[in-house]
């Protein structure tokens, strides 16, 4: 797939010779430079395998003044690039789509600072998530945000993609949590508006253009974000439910119950969790249901947090509204039922070629977009058609799976999905971004004006175009 599937022709820009060769050599050296196609390989196929570009070259700076020696090059001679994280990206933003060349953030993981009285960590973009997790614990603090990638992404990648994830219905967006950034810009200019104030009204927020963009307006090259204390007390439930109007009055109930120690609320329907009990072999710990619910809380009281959890699934149980539910306090058991929640991605992928959309839709439309997709999608070859994911902030992931890749199944599924959910006043894009596959989805949500807007700050910021070309902005006239 890629620039034949999404009718891409490469722009004009110039062609990777010698000489640039020469001088990323002097920039990064010969080590952090890779231009043996088997080296490159990896950097130009995203995570689920579904696109692929043609870089000859990936570069791997340590430092912002190397990226931006490498951009003001770039810039220059109108070669295109593509920022790349942890490459975990689902939505082919990460990876080039003709020759760009790469740059990676992989070495720019410095740890900066971290304040204990304000609890704002300053790191490099090319810190691993899970890293920065395990660093804050050891001081009694976590991050903002946790997803099932956390092994392998990047701060500087969940920033450019805006990633929402686990934690969200309790710790809100990234762009309340990230107080400053430091980018570089297409020219090479750095732009440093790193600030660590919770508050800070001086004009413009700047960070916000980059929170998001993926790469499109500048390469973020540090992040000041605004980490919570970590929680003294742990607890999850999951739950067995026999229909969506059930999960419906869980929602309810479990923001009415646990209030303020809610931090997480998931969805995941019976097609998910068969993914993964089939093509990962873990088990569901209660007896099979149309639907699961796996709800964590976390405070500062473990006797308080466990009563009130104990409290909303006796109700619960008492009212019909679960047929089944469990709860652990212990890590090795929270860990084992979060593992089902979170390796559903992988689960499906393991299927063949996964469709996925990322939607946002008001809570009781949420989960009809699957029961349609299922109906229109039955005689053609599908494998499973699943819906899951963060219930509490009203955004599910639609996947459908197939062997492989079909044509008339995707017609079958777009533009259909867009109309529907721009039809109820969704989003076509909820946490995973536009990226190169959704770029004509973008007009279902926001008006030619906006999309307009979009063309001139791209233009102020990268005049040439090199940033991550193809990815985000739908083409002008398809507003
Ligand atoms: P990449 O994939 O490398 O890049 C993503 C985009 O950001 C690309 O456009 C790239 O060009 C750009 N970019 C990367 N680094 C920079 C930088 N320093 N400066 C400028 N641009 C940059 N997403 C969610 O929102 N919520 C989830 O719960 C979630 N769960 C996931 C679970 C799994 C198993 C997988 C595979 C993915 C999941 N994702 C989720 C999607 C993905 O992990 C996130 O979007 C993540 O934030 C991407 O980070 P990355 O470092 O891998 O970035
Ligand atoms: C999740 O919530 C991720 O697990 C991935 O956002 C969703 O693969 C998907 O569709
Ligand atoms: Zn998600």
């Amino acid at each position: 797939l890629s620039k034949d599937t999404y009718k891409i022709k490469r722009g004009n820009f110039a062609s990777l010779t010698d000489k640039d060769i020469n001088v990323f050599e002097g920039i990064v050296g010969k080590t952090r430079m890779l231009t043996d196609v088997s080296d490159v390989e990896a950097y130009n196929v995203d995570w689920l395998h579904s696109v692929r570009g043609s870089s000859q070259c990936v570069l791997k700076p340590k430092t912002t003044e190397e990226v931006s020696a490498i951009l003001k090059h770039c810039n220059e001679r109108r070669l295109a690039v593509c920022p790349q994280g942890g490459n975990t990206g689902l939505a082919g933003g990460s990876n080039p789509v003709f020759d760009e060349v790469v740059i990676s953030t992989s070495l720019m993981n410095k740890i900066i600072s971290f304040d204990s009285l304000s609890g704002v960590l300053t790191c490099q973009a090319g810190c691993v998530l899970e890293q920065l997790e395990s660093y804050l614990l050891e001081q009694g603090f976590l991050m903002p945000l946790d997803l099932g990638a956390k092994g392998s992404c990047q701060i500087g990648g969940n920033v450019s993609t805006n990633a929402g994830g686990l934690r969200l219905v309790r710790y809100g967006s990234l762009h309340g949590t990230v107080l400053g950034i430091e980018a570089v810009l297409a020219n090479g200019e750095v732009i440093n508006c790193l600030n660590k104030m919770k508050k800070d009204n001086t004009g413009y927020h700047l960070k916000h253009l980059f929170i998001g963009s993926e790469g499109t307006l500048g390469l973020v090259t540090q992040v000041a974000i605004h980490c919570p204390v970590s929680p003294k007390s742990l607890n999850v439930a999951f739950l067995g439910l026999d229909s969506y109007e059930k999960v419906l009055e869980a929602l309810k109930s479990s923001k009415k119950d646990l209030g303020e120690i809610l931090s997480s609320c998931e969805l995941m329907d019976r097609t998910s969790i068969q993914a993964v009990e089939e093509n990962l072999k873990l088990r569901v710990p209660i007896k099979d249901c149309p639907f699961y619910m796996l709800i964590e809380t976390s405070g500062s009281n473990s006797d308080h947090d466990e009563e009130k959890l104990s409290q909303f699934l006796e109700n619960a149980l008492e009212k019909n509204i679960i047929v089944d539910g469990i709860q652990a306090s212990e890590p090795s058991r929270i860990k084992n039922l979060w593992e089902l929640r979170e390796s559903i991605t992988q689960g499906l992928a393991r299927d063949g070629y996964t469709y996925k959309y990322d939607v946002s839709l008001p809570q009781d439309r949420f989960y009809n977009i699957v029961e349609v997709m299922r109906s229109r999608l039955s005689s053609l070859p599908v494998l499973r058609v699943a819906g899951y994911g963060h219930i509490g902030d009203g955004n599910i992931h639609l996947n459908i799976t197939s062997k492989e890749y079909s044509k008339e199944i995707m017609n079958n599924i777009e533009p259909f999905v867009y109309e529907w959910t721009s039809k109820f006043g969704g989003s076509v894009s909820a946490e995973h971004g536009i990226g190169l596959k959704k770029t004509g989805a973008v007009h279902f949500c926001k008006p030619p004006q906006a999309i307009q807007l979009m063309h001139q700050i791209k233009n102020v910021m990268d005049p040439n175009g090199i940033m991550n070309p193809y990815k985000v902005l739908p083409a002008i006239n398809s507003a």
